[in-house]
């Protein structure tokens, strides 16, 4: 939890400077001029959680979602994979994959498109997929499918919005705390104003003593405790304050969140801005002026926002132990001298 050690110290210092006691022996103004206000941000924070612009986060995973398509039928073929999964350049986990990434890789299709689906599982244990922008029998489609083995299935997607897949195998916290899930967008047929979008898939991370070989596994009874190591936007704690979206001033900005949990709901914010539209299903009418909006676990939904300003503005879950544990970014507006600490 270094992100916690050098964050809260520097928190720590800029709350005592801000409260100094009121009846505390004055300066002589005469002979001691008052200390100013500091003019530059005091720390490289974002909202106290996480350090902006540390190249020592890996950045492996862009949030840039991929363009809208224009098939019909889209052949999407997943391998299940249990790969090492680097949370920072020090701490390994035994993750559980779709195609070796956590999340997975992002599906993009519209309302009406088909999906032909082959789940390929070379891993050494049992697991299957759930798409839930499918409407399908989960007992014929959402079934184990052995190691070595392939299972095909096909859908329609007939509802837009942001949506989770996962592997559905019990025990299904474990595998999806693992590492296995992601997001598919359904575009509805009519596209949304043009926007610079993103793709944001909360989860969280439950660490069990590291092995001999240094890497950590699931911590099952934490889990159940509800009580995650980290908290992360597309598998890496802050990697997204570390290494800042870049947007221009004024532009619109869209985020389709998901929050894989599997247990934490995720309050999602961006500081500094009031989100134009949420649309939480179907892309009917959308909530319009919306501060923050919970996103919950196996749920998704899709973000409009303008910054009006240039500036660094933190995106998190304002769940804020979460954003403490690493669900925390920043969009970065125009070209803004300095850093941020709120
Ligand atoms: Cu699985």
């Amino acid at each position: 939890m270094r992100f916690l050690d050098s964050s809260l110290l520097l928190l720590a210092v800029t709350i005592s400077a801000c409260n100094q006691p009121t009846d505390a022996p004055r300066a002589d103004a005469t002979t001691t001029p008052e200390a100013e206000a500091p003019t530059t941000s005091p720390a490289e924070m974002s909202h106290g959680e996480a350090k902006v612009n540390d190249p020592a986060v890996p950045l492996t995973h862009p949030a840039d979602a991929p363009a809208r398509s224009t098939q019909r039928m889209h052949r999407v073929r997943m391998t299940t994979a249990h790969v090492q999964h680097a949370l920072s350049p020090s701490v390994v986990y035994d993750g559980w994959t779709f195609d070796s990434t956590i999340p997975g890789p992002v599906v993009r299709v519209t309302v009406g498109d088909t999906v032909d689906f082959t789940i390929v599982n070379v891993s050494p244990m049992p697991h299957s997929m759930d798409f839930h922008a499918a409407e399908i029998a989960p007992s014929r489609a959402y079934v184990n499918v052995n190691p070595g083995d392939s299972l095909t299935f096909r859908f329609v997607a007939r509802v837009p919005g942001a949506f989770m897949y996962h592997c559905g195998t019990a025990p299904v916290a474990a595998h999806i705390a693992n590492g296995m899930y992601g997001a598919i967008i359904v575009d509805p047929v009519t596209p949304l104003p043009a926007a610079r979008e993103f793709v944001v898939v909360q989860s969280e991370f439950y660490l069990g003593n590291a092995s001999a070989q240094g890497i950590h596994a699931l911590d099952w009874p934490q889990l159940l405790d509800l009580s995650p190591d980290h908290v992360v936007f597309n598998g890496i704690p802050g990697q997204y304050a570390a290494h800042p979206l870049q947007v221009d001033v004024g532009e619109l900005v869209r985020f389709y969140v998901v929050n894989a949990g599997p247990n934490r709901v995720s309050a999602f914010h961006v500081v500094g801005a009031i989100f134009d539209r949420v649309y939480v299903g179907g892309f009917g009418t959308p909530l319009e002026g919306v501060q923050t909006f919970n996103v919950p676990v196996g749920g998704g939904a899709v973000f409009d926002a303008r910054l009006v300003e240039e500036g660094l503005y933190p995106f998190v879950s304002h769940a804020f132990a979460d954003a403490t544990k690493g669900a925390v970014g920043i969009l970065r507006a125009g070209n803004p001298s300095g850093t941020i600490s709120h």
